[in-house]
């Protein structure tokens, strides 16, 4: 696993018509990952388009895909960006499931499935689009300020703006590196962080009225229904940040948020403080993350999840 043969790949004529993956329900780095990895090809001459489950949010348009347009091109490779495991893609890129459709894999969860042919993965990178950062240097290819934009997106974004334990002194350099390339960050991060729709925040005051806590106040758990965010008129792109919110009650070590996605079936974020292994939590449900913030699947009625969570929360706080 070193950046020669990643180089090597991609300088390929082997690497050209590129199908670049991203995540379902995208966030910033899967996002910034795959434009800025989509831009460094269509620069070095080659074809290649970034695809998503969904449409892409609005969210990140200004900064990351203004003017994108899809190429056309008969497909002859595929490289994955910011994605554990192929479950990821959602129902709309079912045809990528298939193993060995794959061929270059980027990633930083600890939790890869080694699905590709080729695959980076840096546990210890804070975000996808950090790795990238190191690999677009690693290949002496120019960075321009779109790419630029979008990877440092990726990194503030996955780091809830540079807060989390993953950023380390070398996450800092990279994001002062791309500061340089003329990124107004001030704006960027006012944006991503503290600029919500008006529906947002109808749903926020929602789901902190109803905020449950125990085991003595040091695991809260936020509930969100699925009609919430429907009638909310927002996009769900924008609730990202909601799965924040518990661990920022003092005294909370374990936060869990639990978004009702249809009959029977939720999905699961949880955050957590220095003390528990988030990753650990989810990995017990079939899900991974990464050691502080970790996502899965949970099937059951309602009070079935919630004893399957509040049960597997009570092993944590022993
Ligand atoms: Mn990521």
């Amino acid at each position: 696993m070193d950046f020669s043969k990643i180089k090597s790949f991609l300088e390929s004529d082997e690497c050209d018509n590129v199908t670049i993956l991203t995540h379902k329900s995208p966030d910033g780095d899967t996002l910034g990952g795959g434009f800025a990895l989509c831009y460094l090809l269509r620069d070095m001459g080659k074809k290649a388009n970034v695809v998503n489950n969904e449409p892409f949010p609005k969210r990140y348009k200004e900064f990351m895909y203004p003017d994108y347009e899809p190429m056309d091109f008969e497909e002859k490779c595929v490289i994955a960006v910011d994605i554990a495991s192929l479950e990821l893609l959602g129902d709309n890129l079912s045809e990528y499931k298939k193993e060995g459709k794959v061929d270059l894999c980027i990633d930083h969860h600890m939790t890869n499935k080694k699905y590709a042919k080729l695959y980076y993965i840096d546990n210890d990178s804070a975000a996808a689009c950090q790795t990238l950062y190191e690999l677009i240097k690693y290949m002496d290819r120019p960075i321009t300020k779109l790419i630029a934009t979008c990877l440092y997106i990726g990194i503030s974004t996955d780091t809830g703006c540079f807060k989390f334990e993953s950023v380390s002194p070398k996450t800092h350099m990279i994001a002062a590196d791309l500061i340089s390339y003329g990124i107004n960050h001030g704006y960027v991060n006012r944006m991503m962080f503290d600029v919500k729709p008006r529906g947002v925040i109808k749903v926020e005051q929602e789901v902190i009225r109803n905020l449950q806590f125990c085991f003595d106040g040091r695991c809260a758990i936020e509930f969100v229904p699925k009609s919430l965010i429907e009638n909310s008129g927002v996009e769900s792109a924008e609730f990202e940040e909601l799965a924040t919110i518990p661990l920022t009650v003092e005294g909370v070590e374990v936060g869990i948020t639990i978004k009702e996605k249809g009959n029977n079936e939720y999905k699961l974020s949880v955050r957590t403080t220095d003390k528990h292994d988030a990753c650990a939590f989810c990995k017990s449900f079939g899900g991974g993350g990464h050691l502080r913030a970790a996502g899965c699947q949970i099937t059951g009625t309602y009070d079935e999840v919630m004893q399957k969570i509040t049960g597997r929360a009570a092993e944590m706080f022993e």
